[in-house]
């Protein structure tokens, strides 16, 4: 069983990762944290609520930063609509947000566990991490690991700067998390752009007739048209976010292999530099597709 607390901002292909996750037998999720990404802090908390209902679980969500250390939100209104789901309708979240706040929720999680028994999950912008660090540094050093989506190495970026939009939110937070004694993996661009769906899968996930299953087809569909209604892709935008919670159960199906990198503190891409790392550079996409559509049939 694999401990961990998923930190998010949904987010379309969050929501794919944590309908996953969050049923999954070999996961066992603390809670839910919130940063301001894709969409404001109000909207991601609130999906985070809706999708832990949907789901069927009691997972607590916890607001966090609602907005980079030191700069303004840039959310992704283009791909993942104003509500942050592509216009799929979830239920209204069953528990209210947690009065703490993610933080102080990650802090007495982790020193309420066994040191390196809980895994962070990292499907947005850094900042709360950043935040755990600077706050709770001690708690911090409890994580077993950080699996972060994010940075692009031998592909393009995401964003008109040039990096990958989880990092290039907010740089300061990456060169932070980076400068930390973290056990870092980062799952960047050039494997995520690996994991995507066509239509025969969206037809078998809504087959299976699970919510969470059905909700997935109708998110992945979104996906497919959100920025191009007029020239309909035979493919779907990268599921990104579910390398995450894939990896942590099937490392098998990744890649991965060490590097040392540095991040720019403006813009942040990654480049060659002194902190050695894992990162994950390619993957077995038919079986992930496999895999993820197990854990939706749960
Ligand atoms: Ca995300």
């Amino acid at each position: 069983m694999i401990h961990a607390i998923i930190d998010t901002d949904p987010g379309i292909d969050d929501a794919i990762a944590i309908l996953y996750a969050l049923r999954h037998p070999d996961l066992q999720i603390a809670a839910m944290t919130t940063v301001a990404g894709n969409i404001g802090l109000e909207v991601t908390t609130r999906n985070a609520g809706s999708i832990a209902t949907l789901a069927g679980v009691e997972t607590p969500v916890h607001a966090g930063a609602a907005a980079p250390l030191d700069r303004e939100n840039q959310p992704e209104l283009a791909i993942h609509g104003d509500d942050g789901l592509g216009g799929v309708v979830l239920p209204d979240p069953a528990r209210e947000v947690d009065s703490r706040d993610a933080c102080a929720a990650m802090a007495a999680i982790l020193d309420g566990a066994e040191p390196g028994s809980i895994d962070l999950f990292c499907l947005g912008p850094l900042t709360n991490l950043a935040l755990l660090l600077e706050r709770f540094p001690q708690s911090a050093m409890r994580l077993r690991r950080v699996i972060a989506m994010g940075g692009a190495l031998e592909e393009p970026g995401n964003m008109a700067s040039g990096a990958e939009f989880n990092f290039g939110h907010d740089p300061e937070a990456l060169v932070r998390v980076l400068d930390s004694d973290l056990a870092l993996t980062f799952i960047p661009l050039d494997a995520t752009r690996q994991l995507r769906a066509g239509p025969d899968y969206l037809a078998d996930l809504r087959a299976m007739g699970t919510p969470a299953a059905v909700t997935c087809a109708d998110l992945i569909a979104a996906y497919f048209t959100s920025g191009a209604p007029d020239a309909p892709a035979r493919e779907s935008r990268p599921l990104h976010d579910p390398c995450v919670p894939l990896f942590a159960i099937r490392p098998e199906l990744f890649r991965v292999t060490m590097r040392s990198v540095e991040a720019c503190p403006h813009s942040g891409c990654l480049h060659p530099g002194p902190r050695e790392i894992r990162v994950v550079m390619g993957l077995d996409a038919p079986a992930l597709r496999a895999e993820l559509r197990r854990g939706l049939a749960l």
